[in-house]
């Protein structure tokens, strides 16, 4: 079994989650925060059956869009007098970690 930590953009995140649910995977939502941008993404927690891992990937790969966004400099370093900076963000990015145990109690 694996579970997937996968950091959304907010406004892919519920499309993302409900087409996850539909194909009856089990999802949990967490609000997040980027580092460098400090804006809000949400944090989908997904436990799959190996057999399964990449159909959940599809889903998210599908769902989540590439975007660009422009940052003011100051945001970045208050040494930097410049134009903004244009960010790309996602799709999606995506940890796969292996689940040594589970259990619902
Ligand atoms: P943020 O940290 O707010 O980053 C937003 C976007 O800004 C990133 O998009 C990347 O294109 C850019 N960026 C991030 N750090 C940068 C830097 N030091 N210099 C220049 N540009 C930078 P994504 O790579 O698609 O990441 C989207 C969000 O995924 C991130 O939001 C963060 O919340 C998370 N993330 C990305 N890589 C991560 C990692 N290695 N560990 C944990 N979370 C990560």
């Amino acid at each position: 079994m694996k579970i997937i930590v996968g950091i959304i953009n907010g406004k892919d995140a519920n499309k993302v989650s409900k087409k996850l649910s539909l194909a009856e995977f089990g999802v949990t939502k967490l609000s997040s925060t980027g580092g460098f941008l400090r804006d809000g993404n949400t944090t989908l927690l997904v436990g799959v059956e190996d057999e399964r891992l990449n159909d959940a990937l599809d889903i998210i790969r599908e769902n989540s869009k590439r975007r660009t966004t422009l940052v003011p400099p100051s945001d970045i370093s208050p040494m930097v007098i410049s134009a903004p900076l244009e960010v790309t963000i996602g799709g999606a990015t995506v940890f796969i970690i292996d689940v040594e145990q589970f259990e619902k109690m």
